[in-house]
């Protein structure tokens, strides 16, 4: 039975990585001073290494202007980090990151009908403050019976640790909760510890492989183009909670 669905925020909340993180990335290096800046396609590589810091750190590597110790790569990498992230909350308050259509309307059948909601991601509590606080209030925190975010789980997807966290902190098993994920290395954390997962395809992971998904489709905000097949229903167009409670019944 269904009893949690866990979230990852990044491509599958919203779209946060082209005009969000990226922008926001670009923007600091402005202002340090970076001699680089990085284009869509290379963030689109740059982004099968999960976490913001290690994702500059690793860029460094190939960067011939970056500075060669690993201290000091270190001390840039934070910095810039750190005012990528300040930069990056304030486009949410600007209301540049909507939700995703179809996410809404899943937390209110969640609501609805009793099954809890965590938060399971790689990126910070600040950031997912201020998705969240932006969307759904300052109380957007009660919404969600977990939070697992960086700070919890500093081994980043695809390791498994923010997902079992989560689940201890829930008190359930893999097989009573269902993760919506965007991307090849989110489905692989959660499904290291053998949580099913429906993937919808975000902006930057739009065909890589998932192989053993629960489900795969565009987006939550239709019906159309899933696997497996949604019924057609005049309204409303959209992946409902009963959905996904179907195919974990299929699959099991
Ligand atoms: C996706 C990530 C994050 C973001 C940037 O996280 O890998 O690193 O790209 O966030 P998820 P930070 O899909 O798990 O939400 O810069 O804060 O790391
Ligand atoms: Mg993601």
């Amino acid at each position: 039975m269904l009893n949690a669905i866990l979230w990852d925020v990044d491509g599958t909340l919203a779209e946060t990585e082209r005009d969000g993180h990226l922008v926001a990335m670009n923007a600091a290096f402005t202002e340090l001073d970076i001699p680089w800046r990085w284009s869509e396609q290379r963030y689109g590589e740059l982004l099968r290494v999960a976490g913001g810091f290690e994702r500059l750190l690793f860029d460094m590597e190939s960067q011939p202007l970056a500075p060669t110790s690993t201290d000091e790569r270190n001390v840039l990498a934070r910095r810039i980090h750190e005012l990528k992230n300040r930069r990056y909350k304030e486009r949410v308050e600007t209301g540049a990151l909507p939700l995703r259509p179809g996410v809404r309307e899943l937390f209110d059948d969640c609501t609805a009908s009793g099954v809890r909601m965590a938060i399971v991601t790689t990126t910070s509590l600040g950031n997912v403050a201020a998705l969240l606080g932006s969307h759904l209030g300052p109380d957007w925190r009660t919404c969600f019976a977990a939070v697992v975010c960086a700070e919890d789980a500093p081994a980043k997807k695809p390791d498994p640790l923010a997902y079992r966290i989560a689940l201890q902190r829930l008190r359930l098993r893999p097989g009573e909760t269902v993760a919506i994920e965007d991307s090849p290395v989110g489905l692989a954390a959660a499904a290291a510890v053998g949580i099913p997962v429906v993937i919808t395809r975000s902006r930057y992971f739009a065909d890589d492989p998932v192989p053993g998904a629960l489900a795969v489709g565009p987006m939550l905000g239709t019906r159309a183009g899933w696997s497996p097949k949604l019924p057609a229903l005049d309204e409303p167009d959209r992946v409902r909670l009963s959905d996904i409670e179907e195919w974990l019944q299929r699959s099991g």
